[in-house]
């Protein structure tokens, strides 16, 4: 199985080329001239790395012979799962060398998410780490292999002598440096994993041309100079860390990158003093236990000039208080894996700061804000946002009903989102129009929970909603119908969710126990009608419990 490649009709590409949005120059070739512009400059740190641009490159190279050597062939696809560590740079870059195709997976995904997006991909390898933050990987890795015979090959970084060991591809390649392996920049370079408000995670075909364009453009919107240096606090793995800027916009600009293990505000701040970080990326819940912490910290992180939040709304209230507290200037993020992004300005006035999600990053994302019917909401009315642009995907990977729901015959993505665009065209996020939680900036399908509550024979029927959290944001709820003489508890069923193999983030903050749902008249509501009756019934009550 080939991957698809992502079409724009000739006349948008032709345009997009034309301008100068795609620049035909693939991953490998990006990263084989930084290395000559940027050479001895540190490219990226971590707790046990230093490595410039020339070294990267040179790691690259052994990496994607390491690959390479284990038979894997150009455009094959590699699950990646790999936390924040330089190897992750050496790892991806290597696999662009080779020519194949990383798929993205976040080091809180376990086997349920792991096995369902290495059989969609059609993977053939998986490249782990050995462990990270308490958990052990080599056990997924052996229920992977087991699952999916198609994964021929297991590369860990760290210690595993039953799979190939990543460091040892060094040894093996020495003296092996390889030209990169041609690409076309309009294929697909990777995978990214959407969040997704139905089902299972889906996959994101992103191009050279279109990714590479995004991030050169946010690293110019960010204000990023080889002087600078990016703190990569959330996971790599994510599309806000990696290309908003992230740490790819950080490498176009001959930046430094620093890998944080975590996003604790004392680890990264220790990272802040020692490597003079000036740019770094957040969601809100991160950034107001950095404004805790920052008055009692004694780090000193006066270097930092950015702070990038997004993944969800930040209030305005505390992004008033960003400069205050933290000394930097808020840069306002609303992005998605799928494409768009958008930007507040570093020299925008405050109450565009503070109040707007910004605006898009191209002149050529064309944005429609329609209401239900598809008509266009007056200016300044609220609307669902639709895009379709330079950089915005026209379908996901393998997925012809979610295509059929997410694209319009035209092309455009429909986001899901509700946004208003307000006088200077900045947006402002309303809401949306899905039913996923946005937790902390990890979107949760209810779908996907609801599934894995009905596989408990205690549970006849689920539904799951987002509450209103102060911190997080939204946590989710899940509202249960126990079966006749079933007996457990909401920890029992906590417990067997999380015993499914999801991500910790997915098992429901609360579970309430309820004897039927409303039906109407004519008998069962939909699903979507039965969350939203669910949700208005729980906060009318005004139980906070
Ligand atoms: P995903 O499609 O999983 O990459 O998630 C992208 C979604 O995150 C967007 O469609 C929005 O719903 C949400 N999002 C991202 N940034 C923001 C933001 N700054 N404010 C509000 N919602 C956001
Ligand atoms: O939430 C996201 O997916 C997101 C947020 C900010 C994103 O993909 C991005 C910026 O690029």
């Amino acid at each position: 199985m080939t991957i698809p490649q992502q079409i724009w009709p000739d006349d948008l590409a032709a345009r997009y080329r034309e301008k100068g949005y795609w620049q035909g120059e693939t991953f490998a070739a990006m990263l084989a001239r930084l290395a000559v512009t940027f050479a001895d400059r540190v490219a990226v740190v971590d707790a046990d790395h230093r490595w410039s641009y020339a070294e990267l490159a040179a790691r690259a190279q052994i990496a994607a012979a390491g690959f390479a050597g284990l038979g894997l062939a150009p455009g094959d696809r590699v699950v990646m799962q790999v936390p924040n560590r330089a190897e992750f740079l050496s790892v991806v870059f290597g696999l662009f060398h080779a020519g194949l195709v990383p798929v993205f997976v976040l080091p809180a995904h376990r086997e349920a998410e792991l096995l369902h997006l290495a059989a969609k991909s059609g993977a053939r390898a998986y490249v782990c780490a050995d462990r990270h933050d308490g958990f052990d990987y080599l056990p997924l890795a052996r229920t992977l292999q087991a699952a999916v015979p198609e994964i021929a090959h297991v590369v860990v970084v760290g210690a595993a002598a039953e799979f190939h060991d990543f460091a040892g591809f060094s040894e093996q390649a020495t003296g092996r440096m390889v030209a990169p392996v041609s690409r076309d920049p309009g294929s697909v370079a990777f995978l990214q994993i959407s969040g997704g408000s139905t089902g299972l995670p889906k996959l994101i075909p992103r191009t050279h041309d279109d990714y590479i364009y995004s991030f050169r453009a946010s690293a110019q919107i960010c204000g990023l100079t080889p002087e600078s240096a990016y703190l990569v606090a959330l996971p790599a793995a994510h599309n806000f860390p990696m290309s908003s800027p992230g740490f790819m916009g950080a490498l176009i600009a001959g930046a430094k990158v620093v890998m944080a293990p975590n996003p604790a505000p004392e680890t990264c701040f220790a990272l802040i003093a020692q490597e003079r970080v000036t740019i770094t990326g957040l969601v809100p819940p991160l950034a107001l236990l950095w404004m805790q912490a920052a008055p009692r910290t004694t780090h000193d992180i006066s270097s930092l000039q950015v702070l990038n939040v997004g993944g969800a709304k930040f209030m305005p209230e505390a992004a008033a208080r960003v400069r205050p507290v933290l000394g930097c200037t808020l840069q306002q993020v609303f992005g998605m894996a799928e494409g768009l992004v958008n930007y507040t300005h570093l020299d925008d006035p405050d109450d565009v700061i503070t109040q707007t999600q910004g605006r898009p990053i191209s002149p050529d994302d064309e944005i429609l804000i329609l209401d239900d019917a598809g008509q266009p909401v007056p200016e300044g009315a609220p609307g669902n946002i639709y895009v379709r642009g330079p950089y915005t995907i026209r379908a996901y990977h393998d997925e012809p009903g979610a295509n059929a729901r997410s694209f319009t015959a035209d092309g455009f993505y429909r986001t899901g989102d509700v946004v208003r665009r307000l006088p200077g065209g900045n947006l402002e996020v309303r809401g949306r129009a899905g039913d996923h939680i946005n937790r902390a900036g990890e979107k949760i399908s209810a779908e996907e929970i609801e599934d894995h509550l009905l596989a408990n024979p205690a549970v006849f029927d689920a539904a799951v909603v987002a509450l209103p959290d102060k911190f997080l944001g939204e946590k989710s709820c899940a509202f249960v119908i126990l079966a006749d003489e079933a007996a457990v508890t909401a920890r029992d069923l906590k417990a067997f969710v999380r015993g499914r193999g999801i991500a910790e983030f997915k098992v429901p903050d609360q579970i309430i126990f309820v004897a039927e749902f409303q039906t109407t008249a004519v008998g069962k509501i939909s699903r979507k009608a039965l969350r939203a009756a669910l949700k208005q019934q729980y906060l009318a009550a005004g139980d906070t419990t």
